[in-house]
């Protein structure tokens, strides 16, 4: 680092009494470091240094301009391929969330009860050995599964760190509140069905799609179904889509969301969906493609299951054995129509015969369908007709939205919602399978595409799942819900009722790293009764929230985006992020990890020794430092740090090389024959026997590296090869008492729970949104601008009424909020007073695969309040405690290595 440092002032060793103790909150006014308000702008020359946003998933390339050691401004890079340029508020908002007042600074113990917010400074030293020591009790004296471990999923670039960190402490309980939430049931669904790699599925906010950031993507027309990229993925794929809609061909879109979005502004159809029954309408838009033969017939016959014949007596597809022909299990059977008779399948297809998609064909005197037919029986009830009354939508509407589907290259991007019902998995697989019918694979202007790989690594795996098969066994709740194996993640009621009633063992530790937990989880209140079991709860975040105050024993202070490292590929090329700044005593959040494992193995802990041992994690051992790990990222393009950082941006590829198409049709040298896609029969599974196979088993996800093919026990029900409909467990058909359903969606300015200390932030969206359209208003008594009070069966908050046409009619939109102004005088009222996860469900019904509890679709009431809840800062001047200090770098807490 080039920038003046202020001298590390025995910041690590040092086990002298550091202060007082002080609270946490508004304004952090002890002085135990050094800040110094004034502005950097003091003469000097200025700096650019390229790096990279971390608010949210999308990985922006930013310019960072520094003054004597202080970042004074950034914009975006126009290298950047996804952004190219663009930076939205949030990335804009990096200065303030930088030198924010706030900031935790160094390490703190809890003194005072928890929820007291009496805390004093500790040395780095004392923090890690005291966790190190705790983790080695906890081992002995209970098991080190009674430690649970949790994180933040969206726009986590660390998300395996923490795995690792789990599997480190031989832990199996680690988890996070997207995962079964978020993105996972999307992917599982495509991996299960299509195995064509993690990354390779329908959502587009998670920065696929990449054939879109290209404009001369030969795509005619988009399905937004349940997805807001102008709002989420705002610099990235909400820029990507209005270039495509710029363009002399355009771009027609069709939008299915409760709300008007942006997106839904400039969309030919809009299909304003009642929240929690997208199943339905993916039902009826596949039996309206069967029934008027719009598929693609070659890519159904050839590359999915539709024409493989199914015994109903397994449910899966028959095996030769099962009707006496020659072949073996790992065989499949088809009808052949020219000579009225079942043949084995001679991959990919054999010669002269053209099997049926649909029917059901007599063997041995009995009947069996083929994978096509039970998909055309599922939907068989589906109408338009039935799909606009549940799902409240116009049937013509819906018609008008499947020609333009269905005529020219089109694609789904499916969003978030889908995976946060009841109904995740059949969602995620409904939508594949109108991918699959229309051939929309990785062919020119398709979603989903299977591009090449970069060799760099954005993640870096935790592969070492050197977890033993006895741990492994307890994983909480993945026994019913083994989707969760794919992210190797347990199951969240499961573990909070073990942290509550030590059901079937008791959690004694909890890690968390991430922002306000109170504010992402469903049903929010059950934390204030289950952290009282515990015995002992470390937060680590760049900033204190309610979950800090409430909850936590020990805060440890991490890295904000600027002040870190990582290697992130976008398309053909890699961005880099690099640190620009570091303050105060943070450290990036993957080394606070490897400093605890390291301390417990110094204490004698075998199995964190093994960590760092390429014989305990199966070949890639943890890493000891910032230099190590950077080089574990690069190491597959031969490139050091110091090259690529200084590149910033740069093309690992060709663009020529990085789209390449029709993957499955290449041929496998090995074979001869062409490679198909990653599933057993190497076709897209229409008839998602996978799925089914999952519950039974485990496979293919049940590894682990002491047992590869391990078998799980099957899950108490089956769960279905096909997408199929089921009414929201709270449902408005049925509710007098709360009868308005609720549902969410992002801000373009906040991530989640973050950044509502941010004063320029607060100030474009001060307050809540509480959608409500004007009939439901005018029933509720309902003003526009006026503060309501919303509750469902779990609790109650507040928002502030927006009376608009843009939500559909007996649904509410509020998104999730806090205050952190309240944290020193209320800290419960600063998370509960404006939070839409006070009023979520984490109870049963869950989706059977992942165990999905439900955000979206669920059943409020709405009451106008008489006064603005109290304490909550709405003015441009009351933000004015949260403006930045600037202060001047200080040097790294740990020994970087070099
Ligand atoms: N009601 C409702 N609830 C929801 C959702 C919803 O739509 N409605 N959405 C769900 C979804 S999709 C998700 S993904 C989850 C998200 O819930 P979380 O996963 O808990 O929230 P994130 O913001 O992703 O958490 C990541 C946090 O980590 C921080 N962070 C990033 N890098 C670092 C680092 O290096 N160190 C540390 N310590 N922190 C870092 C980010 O600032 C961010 O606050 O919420 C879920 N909850
Ligand atoms: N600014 C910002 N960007 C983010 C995030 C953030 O917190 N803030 N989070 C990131 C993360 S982790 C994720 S997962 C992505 C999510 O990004 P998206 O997938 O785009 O998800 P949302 O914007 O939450 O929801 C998309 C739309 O679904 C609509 N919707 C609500 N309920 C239903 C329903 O039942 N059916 C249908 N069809 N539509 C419904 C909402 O009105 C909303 O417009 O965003 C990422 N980007
Ligand atoms: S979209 Fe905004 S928050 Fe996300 S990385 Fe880009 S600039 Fe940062
Ligand atoms: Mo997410």
């Amino acid at each position: 680092m080039t920038q003046p440092t202020i001298t590390r002032r025995s910041f690590v060793k040092s086990a002298a009494a550091l202060g007082a103790a002080c609270g946490l909150g508004v304004a952090v006014s002890d002085d135990l470091v050094h800040v110094d308000p004034a502005h950097a702008d003091t003469g000097g020359d200025v700096k650019i240094v390229k790096t990279a946003c971390r608010a949210c998933i999308a990985s922006c390339a930013v310019l960072a301009h520094v003054k004597n050691g202080r970042v004074i401004k950034i914009e975006g890079n126009p290298e950047s391929p996804m952004s190219q340029g663009g930076l939205c508020a949030k990335g804009m908002a990096g200065i303030q969330a930088l030198y924010h007042p706030n900031r935790n600074k160094y390490p703190m113990r809890r003194v005072g009860e928890r929820g007291q917010n009496q805390w004093e400074r500790i040395t780095w030293d004392e923090a890690i050995t005291e966790i190190a020591e705790k983790l080695i009790e906890i081992d002995e004296k209970y098991g080190s599964e009674c430690v649970a471990v949790s994180t933040g999923g969206g726009g986590n670039p660390h998300f395996s760190n923490v795995k690792r960190f789990g599997e480190a402490v031989n832990t199996p309980n680690v988890w996070e509140p997207g995962c079964a939430q978020c993105y996972l049931p999307r992917m599982g669904a495509s991996q299960l069905s299509n195995g064509m790699g993690k990354p390779n599925n329908l959502s587009f906010a998670d920065s696929n799609g990449w054939d879109y950031y290209f404009t001369d993507s030969p795509v005619d027309s988009l399905v937004l179904w349940g997805t807001d990229p102008s709002n989420s993925s705002v610099a990235t794929g909400g820029r990507a889509l209005a270039e495509l809609r710029a363009r002399e061909q355009g771009l027609k879109t069709v939008v299915i969301d409760p709300r008007m979005t942006m997106d839904a502004a400039k969309a030919e159809v809009w299909l304003p969906i009642r929240p929690g029954t997208d199943a339905a309408l993916l039902m009826a838009w596949t039996k309206w493609i069967i029934d008027n033969e719009k598929y693609d017939e070659d890519f159904c016959t050839n590359w999915t299951n539709m024409p493989y014949i199914v015994n109903p007596e397994t449910r899966l597809t028959l095996k030769p054995t099962e009707c006496g022909l020659e072949g073996t299990d790992k065989d499949y059977v088809i009808w052949d129509p020219a000579e009225g008779k079942p043949v084995v399948l001679e991959y990919p297809m054999n010669e002269g015969v053209t099997p049926p998609l649909f029917g059901t064909y007599e063997i041995d005197g009995k009947q069996y369908p083929t994978g096509g037919q039970l998909l055309k029986e599922s939907v068989d009830e589906f109408t338009l007709a039935k799909a606009a009354e549940i799902c409240w939508l116009d049937e013509g509407q819906i018609e008008k939205a499947l020609e333009i589907y269905t005529s020219g290259q089109s694609g789904i991007m499916q969003g978030v919602p889908i995976d946060q019902y009841e109904q995740s998995q059949q969602c995620a697989l409904g939508a594949l399978n109108l991918e699959y019918l229309m051939g929309n694979v990785q062919k020119p202007g398709a979603m989903l595409q299977s591009f090449k790989p970069c060799p760099a690594r954005d993640q870096i795996p935790n592969t070492p799942r050197f977890l033993k098969k006895e741990k492994m066994l307890k994983r909480l709740g993945v026994q019913e819900h083994k989707g969760l194996l794919d992210w190797d993640m347990a199951f969240i009621p499961a573990v909070f009722k073990a942290m509550k009633d030590g059901d079937p063992y008791q959690i004694h530790a909890w890690f968390e790293r991430s922002g306000n937990k109170h504010v992402v989880l469903g049903n929010a209140t059950c934390l204030d009764e289950i952290v009282p079991n515990l015995d002992f709860v470390c937060h680590i975040f760049m900033y204190p929230t309610a979950f800090s105050v409430l909850c936590a024993d020990m805060l440890l202070p991490s890295a904000e985006w600027l002040e870190t490292n990582l290697v992130i590929p976008q398309l053909n090329a890699i961005v880099i992020r690099q640190a620009v700044t570091h303050l105060f005593e943070t450290v990036e959040e993957g080394l606070i990890w490897t400093q605890i494992v390291q301390k417990m193995a110094e204490m004698g802990n075998v199995h964190a020794q093994e960590a760092f041992t390429a014989e305990g994690t199966n070949g890639i051992p943890m890493y000891k430092n910032e230099y190590e790990k950077q080089k574990l990222h690069l190491n597959n393009l031969k490139m050091s740090w110091e090259e690529a950082a200084e590149k910033g941006v740069f093309e690992w590829c060709t663009e020529e090389e990085y789209r390449t198409y029709y993957g499955y049709k290449a041929v496998d040298e090995a074979t001869g024959k062409a490679k198909g896609f990653g599933t057993p029969s190497k076709k897209c599974e229409v008839y998602c026997e996978s799925n089914t196979i999952l519950g039974r088993t485990g496979f293919p996800w049940s590894q682990c590296f002491e047992e590869k093919n391990l078998v799980l026990e099957p899950a108490s029900k089956d769960y279905e090869p096909l997408c199929y409909y089921k009414e929201p467990a709270e449902s408005p058909l049925t509710d007098t008492e709360y009868p308005l359903v609720l549902t969410e969606g992002r801000l373009p300015m906040y991530h989640h729970g973050t950044l509502r200390n941010i004063p320029y932030l607060r100030e474009i969206y001060p307050v809540p949104e509480m959608w409500i359209h004007p009939d439901d208003a005018a029933t509720y008594g309902v003003e526009d601008g006026q503060w309501c009070t919303i509750a469902s069966r779990r609790g109650e908050t507040h928002g502030k009424a927006r009376v608009t046409t843009a939500i559909a009619k007996g649904v509410i939109y509020q998104e999730r909020f806090w205050a952190p102004e309240l944290l020193d005088t209320d800290p419960e009222r600063a998370y509960r007073v404006m939070n839409i996860n006070v009023l979520t469900k984490n109870d049963e019904p869950y989706n059977p695969e992942y165990g999905t509890y439900t955000l979206r679709g669920f059943q409020v009431k709405v009451t106008p309040d008489a006064a603005a809840p109290e304490g909550v800062w709405t003015e441009p001047e009351q933000f004015e405690p949260w403006m930045p200090q600037p202060s001047d770098p200080t040097e790294e807490v740990f020994d970087y290595g070099a």
